[in-house]
Formats: C-alpha cells, structure tokens, sequence
C-alpha cells in the first residue's frame, strides 16, 4: 500500500513510507537578508516579490506538518561576526554587486550573525524546540550537523522549501540527495531571485527520472498527510 505524495516525475516517497517519524520538513534561509525590505537581496536590487512568495504557502504547510507530528528544521545563512568564516572570494563577489557582506546596511551588517537582517522573518519564526541550522555556505550539509541530527532522528525523507530554489535549496538538495535521503522540493514554498533560474532549477531535479528527487505542490503534499 503505502502513503504518497502526488509528485513529479514520481509519487513520492519512492518506497511509500511518508510518515512522521521518518520525514523531516527543512525550511531554508527565509531570512530578512533573502526576502525583507532592506536585506542582502534588496539590496541587490531583486525583486522581493519573488523571494516572498513562498511566505503564505509556507504558512500553511508548515501549520499542517506541525499539527501531524512532523519534524521542522530551519536554517539561517550568515557569518561569524569577525567574519573568520566568510571566504574572501564570496565577500569580494558580493561587494561587485553593491551588497558587501559584513558591511552595515539598513538591517545591519549584511549576512551576519545577530543582525537584523539575518533573522528568520517573523512570520515563520521557529517554535521553541524546532532546529535551526546555522550554516556559512549555500548547503545546509557543509560545516553544520545536520546530518548528524537527521542520522539520529532515522530520517529518510526531506521536504524541502525556502529560498532561493537555484542556490540554496539546490545545493541542500543536491548535498542530501547524495547522502541517500529521498527529497522532495515543494514548487510553490520555494522562490529565486531569477523566474527563469526558479523554473530551471524545478526542471532540473525532474530530469533522468527524478535525478535528485521529486516536485509537488504544497497542496498536494498536504492533502498527502491529511
Ligand atoms: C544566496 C540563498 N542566494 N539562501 N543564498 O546567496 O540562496
């Protein structure tokens, strides 16, 4: 029998074991710097809306997943606030685009630790006892433990949403997938700073049979685990 989710290009999990206890939603960088007005993306000049749009849709999974029991795990890109972990090449990068990290900005020191900007939005702040992850990279995998709390809590599953598609939820995904966990993107949860980028990146996990998981619609996830 088992319990899917109706998913593209496959139901979801693969094996159908979707429940509680072995699937974690992973909610990624929705974070003042990637959508608020002010923040590292603004102040690159992208277009928040695109960055938002994931917020209502979020709300309600997140209210649905909690109420069934699942397990919820946020993350926050920044840097130490000696910026000792910020490579040289990404702070010279950012500053080509007029949003050096580390340098003050209206929501503080961008992508910082303990600035305004680097709070998750209000929105969907964490509940006490959720994990946040707090990683210097693009892949929630590298220099953080997230494997580690996933391993001990037998998670096989990961539902994967938050910002931005192309960047850091790709290279989560692409981190967990190699790892063996079963990821699944929910289209609607997710945004990038590029539409083109955002359906790219949703095209690409669908290639070679699901080459790094499945895609679905948070609706249909939800109705999934209803
Ligand atoms: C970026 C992210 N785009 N959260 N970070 O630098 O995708």
């Amino acid at each position: 029998m088992g319990q899917y989710v109706k998913a593209d290009p496959y139901p979801y999990p693969y094996n159908g074991e979707l429940r509680p206890d072995n699937t974690v939603l992973i909610v990624i960088d929705m974070q003042t710097d990637f959508c608020g007005e002010g923040g590292y993306v603004d102040k690159m000049g992208y277009d928040l809306s695109l960055t938002r749009a994931p917020i209502e849709p979020l709300q309600r999974l997140i209210k649905a997943m909690r109420e069934k029991g699942y397990g919820i795990i946020h993350t926050r890109e920044g840097h130490r606030p000696d910026l000792s972990d910020l490579p040289e090449n990404k702070r010279w990068r950012s500053r080509q685009i007029g949003a050096g990290i580390g340098d003050p900005g209206p929501c503080g020191k961008i992508l910082v630790r303990g600035e305004a900007g680097w709070e998750i939005i209000p929105e969907l702040a964490p509940l006490p006892g959720e994990a946040v992850i707090d990683k210097p990279g693009k892949g929630a995998f590298f220099a953080t433990d997230l494997d580690l709390l996933l391993r001990r809590g037998g998670i096989q599953n990961i539902v994967l949403t938050g910002i931005t598609t192309d960047v850091c939820v790709h290279t989560t995904m692409r981190e967990a997938n190699d790892r063996g966990y079963e990821c699944l993107v929910l289209s609607d949860c997710t945004g990038a700073t590029d539409y083109g980028n955002y359906l790219a990146a949703l095209k690409m996990i669908k290639m070679q049979g699901g080459v790094f998981g499945a895609v679905a619609t948070s609706a249909d996830f939800i109705e999934a685990i209803g």
